[in-house]
């Protein structure tokens, strides 16, 4: 009965239906489904799908959109339940988050703020299309210890660099660990770029920012000393 509740909510995604969407999430926490399998094997196949679809010219832009809008409706109806689960954790640090100037992808990036915020977190999202200077305005604002760069195009990566950039000519590289991901991000442009993190998915990036904080190296953390 579950599978056939994920299987379902694929489906609601793929035909952008918002409202049934989060009823079948509903259904789906009612039937003791983890958030997170609900995600990973009910949502984000959906946009996979649509996302297929819209490459090989069987879907055009108001199909991502509708998509797009079931799958935020979904993860609307997810997040009191995540962020119940992450209440009583000890506060794991501040982050600071956005989708990069040029780019509005925003369900990737969300996701991602949800997970930090149930991981302990306080996150501050700026969400989509955010400037340069915005990020490093805010990384001063407030201190924040882990700076989130999503990127979703491959027009726009560019600006996660730019971003780097601009905090070492504002001075403040040292105090932020930056982290990047989006679809066409890998650890070898991380690597490249000088971030000091990289993940795939939103779980992993809530465990590359504690990674980060504790002060563990890794590949991505060594190309930032440069
Ligand atoms: Co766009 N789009 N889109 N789109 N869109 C993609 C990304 C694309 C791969 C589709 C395709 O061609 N198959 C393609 C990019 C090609 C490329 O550059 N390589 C594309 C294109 C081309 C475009 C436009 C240029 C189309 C056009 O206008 N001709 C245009 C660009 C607009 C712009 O940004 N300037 C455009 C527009 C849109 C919509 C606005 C219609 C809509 C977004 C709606 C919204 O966000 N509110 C949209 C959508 C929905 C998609 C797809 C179908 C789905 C994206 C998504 O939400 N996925 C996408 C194809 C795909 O990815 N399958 C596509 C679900 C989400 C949970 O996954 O965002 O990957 P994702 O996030 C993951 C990881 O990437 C990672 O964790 C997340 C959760 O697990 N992650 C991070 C993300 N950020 C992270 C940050 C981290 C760590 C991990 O640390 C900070």
């Amino acid at each position: 009965m579950t599978d056939d509740l994920l299987v379902q909510l694929t489906a609601t995604v793929v035909d952008g239906k918002a409202q049934e969407a989060a009823d079948l999430i509903r259904r789906a926490l009612d039937a003791g489904l983890e958030p997170l399998v609900i995600i990973d094997q009910g949502l984000r196949p959906g946009m996979d799908v649509v996302g297929e679809r819209f490459s090989c010219g069987e879907a055009f832009i108001p199909h991502l959109v509708l998509a797009g809008r079931a799958m935020q409706s979904g993860m609307t109806a997810l997040e009191p339940e995540l962020k119940r689960r992450g209440q009583g954790a000890r506060p794991a640090g501040t982050a600071v988050i956005g989708t990069v100037k040029g780019d509005i992808h925003e369900i990737g990036k969300s996701l991602v703020g949800i997970m930090l915020t149930a991981g302990g977190f306080e996150v501050h999202d700026l969400g989509v299309d955010v400037p340069v200077e915005t990020f490093v305005a805010k990384v001063k604002e407030t201190g924040a210890q882990i700076l989130g760069l999503s990127a979703l195009l491959t027009t726009t990566m560019v600006v996660q660099r730019r971003v780097i950039e601009a905090l070492r000519t504002a001075d403040v590289r040292g105090q932020v660990k930056v982290l990047v991901g989006g679809a066409p991000v890998g650890r070898a442009w991380a690597d490249e770029i000088g971030a000091d993190g990289y993940a795939d998915d939103a779980r992993g990036a809530v465990a590359e920012a504690k990674r980060l904080l504790a002060g563990i190296g890794s590949s991505a953390g060594a190309a930032s000393r440069l």
